[in-house]
């Protein structure tokens, strides 16, 4: 099989990412030098160029050596973001807020080449997000999106998407979903948090998972901490965002400095 993310969960799974949110590609070439398996860069919440997140995709691609999975949440379903996203040579986007099948035609009209849908053709920087670099050409990466194997994630995160999860999940070019459990919980009536005990958040995180295992696909969702990461494995989530950036530096300083101090 190659390797694109969908396979690389299929065969690892569950697995761990790291949300990128500071604006550095140097930052995203250290990231890969870790034992994850992903990165969601994101547009989404922190305010990132397209110009930074394309080179962010090329540095993780770079120091993983194309075995892990640049990934890039995109702030919404415009035809930019998507077109820009993927042009980057990312190995999928996650799109926020996909509420309807209505909505998520119209993203994959965006996301596939003709005949599946209307992606204008010219990723001139996707090529030096694989290994082989631009020697690769535009012509592979057309190749490699003709087979499947750029992932496209909606987020499922709100009442109406929960409602709609089978019929979202059931498309064809949808790979998979991401649940966004902080605006899902929002939606029902809870207070946003990434993780949580009561029951009717629990119902959704399940009813949306099983969505994706009846029609094929995959789900992660954030499971910061070893205790979320479990309890969301255990549900039979495929991908997990376990750090953050900004988080792991502050960790990482402070783990140092203490250890310094007692020595
Ligand atoms: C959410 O929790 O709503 C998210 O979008 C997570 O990134
Ligand atoms: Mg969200």
């Amino acid at each position: 099989a190659s390797k694109t993310f969908v396979n690389h969960l299929r065969a690892n799974g569950p697995c761990v990412g790291t949300v990128l949110t500071i604006a550095s590609d140097v930052i995203a070439y250290l990231a890969g030098q870790a034992d994850g398996d992903f990165v969601m860069i994101d547009m989404e919440h922190a305010p990132l160029t397209m110009d930074v997140v394309t080179r962010m995709v090329h540095a993780y691609a770079a120091s993983s050596r194309g075995n892990r999975f640049p990934l890039v949440r995109i702030p919404s379903h415009g035809v930019e973001w998507v077109k820009w996203a993927l042009d980057s040579g990312a190995a999928g986007v996650i799109v926020p807020m996909v509420g309807n099948a209505a909505e998520m035609k119209a993203i994959i009209d965006r996301a596939v080449y003709p005949p599946g849908g209307r992606r204008s053709f010219g990723p001139l920087y996707a090529p030096f997000a694989h290994p082989e670099g631009a020697a690769s050409g535009m012509g592979g990466y057309f190749e490699r999106a003709k087979r499947g194997e750029i992932a496209l994630l909606p987020m499922i995160e709100s009442k109406e998407g929960l409602q709609n999860a089978e019929e979202i999940l059931s498309l064809e070019h949808v790979s998979g979903v991401f649940i966004g459990p902080a605006d899902l919980r929002l939606s029902i009536g809870l207070p946003p948090a990434i993780a949580g005990e009561e029951p009717q958040f629990l119902d959704a995180l399940r009813r949306i998972t099983n969505a994706a295992k009846k029609h094929g696909k995959v789900v992660g969702c954030m499971g910061m901490g070893e205790q979320a990461a479990m309890e969301r494995a255990a549900e039979g989530m495929d991908f997990l965002l376990s750090t953050f950036d900004n988080g792991a530096m502050v960790t990482g300083f402070a783990t140092e400095l203490a250890a310094a101090r007692k020595g």
